[in-house]
């Protein structure tokens, strides 16, 4: 029986218990507010919301008597998809604000005892990243295999038929390698290959940055595409019954006709979220781990992420679910999609050309 996905989720929200939340372990049974820097609040009449607009608007957070706050990306970013799309980890973009600023943003949320997550994204950085950069430049360089790259097929197309979920090709060519690169949403968005243990290494440096500095945690960005499928296979198409995948377009969007076995949460994915785990228990108070989970089969995902989040305490299980809290917390979609738009609006996150 085909299992419709609102139900899944539906049922796996009902069945969670609801623990009441302790000092040591806050993240139990917490509500989050997601702030999107960009439409939040704007402090110097720009256009654009930034760090400072948020500090003028923690009284009002707080007023909603959440727990605390994910911030949305604000990075150093050429903003193709709205800071999605990272050039550096360690700095703020210039449109929102600077260091100093988050800094004072997170000094002034914690006095008034608000929690604060990060948005970050593992899985993908700008094709203006100096890594990609270096890793395009040639197939023998220092990074040449820090990011997903594959020889054409022999007809001289797509390594496989992977689609963005953006639209078209998942798949790029960089003639600087005579390769294909693999991206699953823009093209200026090259996914990482963090099954190089070098590379998901230098990743894990770059949250620990902000660990270091004081946050309560990360929401993953795209956690079902932390892997794929390392023989890169094709997808097959869905089954009669359609597909369980929400995304946008519309019933006829071609990423909708394909049964996503081997571009989406693939089961090397989740020994990449242990390693992430690893690195937040090092940390006391231990750090959370929120994974987002969008345009993937959550009937398949739920069954086999199951054991991660209920049977053990390092249970951080790319889900739609807060890591180690057994109340499901749902990412930016799944929220919207649930309880309706938030307060200050989101951007929609597809269709976006670079
Ligand atoms: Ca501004």
């Amino acid at each position: 029986m085909r299992l419709d996905r609102e139900a899944v989720l539906a049922r796996a929200i009902l069945r969670a218990p609801i623990t009441p939340m302790s000092r040591k372990e806050w993240w139990r049974g917490c509500a989050l507010y997601q702030v999107y820097i960009r439409s939040f609040n704007d402090s110097n009449g720009d256009g654009i919301g930034d760090l400072r607009g948020v500090i003028e608007r923690l009284d009002y957070i707080r007023d909603l008597n959440v727990d605390g706050f994910w911030l949305s990306p604000f990075f150093t970013s050429p903003q193709k998809d709205f800071g999605y799309d990272v050039v550096d980890f360690r700095n703020v973009d210039e449109s929102l604000g600077t260091m100093d600023d988050f800094m004072e943003l997170l000094d002034e949320a914690h006095k008034r005892e608000l929690k604060v997550l990060i948005d970050f994204i593992p899985a993908h950085t700008s094709n203006e990243h100096p890594w990609f950069i270096e890793s395009r430049s040639s197939r023998d360089n220092h990074k040449a295999d820090w990011y997903i790259w594959a020889d054409a097929a022999p007809d001289g197309g797509p390594p496989s038929n992977w689609l963005s979920t953006f639209g078209g090709s998942a798949w790029t060519w960089e003639p600087r390698r005579s390769q294909y690169y693999y991206h699953p949403f823009l093209s200026c968005q090259p996914a990482m290959n963090l099954q190089n243990p070098e590379t998901l290494e230098a990743v894990i440096r770059e949250i620990e940055f902000w660990f270091d500095r004081g946050i309560d945690g990360t929401r993953l960005d795209a956690v079902q595409c932390l892997a794929c499928d390392p023989d890169f296979r094709n997808n097959p198409p869905v089954s009669s019954h359609g597909s369980c995948i929400l995304i946008s377009g519309g019933p006829n969007n071609p990423f909708g006709k394909q049964s996503h076995l081997f571009d989406r949460d693939v089961p090397e994915a989740l020994e990449i979220v242990e390693k992430l785990r690893d690195v937040a228990d090092r940390y006391e108070p231990k750090r959370v781990l929120a994974g987002e989970l969008s345009a993937a089969p959550i009937p398949s995902f739920c069954s086999r992420s199951g054991p991660y989040r209920s049977a053990s305490a390092r249970s951080p299980a790319p889900t739609p679910c807060a890591s180690r809290s057994p109340r499901p917390y749902t990412s930016h979609r799944l929220t919207h999609r649930w309880l309706g738009p938030p307060a200050h609006g989101t951007p929609p996150r597809s269709g976006r050309t670079c």
